[in-house]
């Protein structure tokens, strides 16, 4: 199984600690450090496209998008929100491959840090889960 993440930078404490449980979560599944591919894009709006990039460059069984988008003051929010989710879901369909949605879509920042690792788990877990649940699902089993 080859996996790849893609990373945004964008609130980076938040989507480091998706990351690092994403990562964990594919090792204790059995796939190895080799095997699991990380990029970084500048923001979640970014996230189709690196994801795109690496799904031609390196053929991954599945991809992990990671990103935190949190509410401002402004319309912003919405735009980056549903352009990344329309961007992920299609690349999946496009590609026929698992594309996962790892983001995280919240009003503040403390609800961020709740979801990364605080007191409502860590979203980066679910979403490794997610792609080894749908390999497993385009493999038949
Ligand atoms: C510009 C922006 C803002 C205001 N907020 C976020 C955010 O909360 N989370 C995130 O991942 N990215 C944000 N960005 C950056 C955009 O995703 C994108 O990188 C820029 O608009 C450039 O296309």
């Amino acid at each position: 199984m080859r996996i790849g993440i893609i990373v945004s930078e964008w609130n980076n404490e938040i989507t480091e600690a998706l990351f690092d449980g994403a990562k964990q979560t594919l090792l204790d599944a059995g796939v190895s450090n080799e095997d699991i591919i990380r990029k970084n894009v500048p923001g979640s709006f970014e996230l189709p496209l690196g994801a795109k990039f690496l799904l031609d460059e390196k053929k991954p069984d599945a991809i992990i998008c990671i990103g935190c988008v949190i509410q401002g003051e402004t319309r912003h929010f919405d735009f980056i929100c549903d352009a990344v989710s329309n961007g992920i879901m299609n690349l999946g369909i496009d590609y026929s491959l698992p594309v996962i949605f790892g983001v995280l879509t919240t009003d503040t920042i403390q609800q961020a840090v709740d979801r990364s690792g605080g007191k409502y788990g860590n979203k980066g877990i679910e979403a490794a889960v997610t792609a080894i649940k749908m390999i497993s699902l385009k493999k038949g089993h």
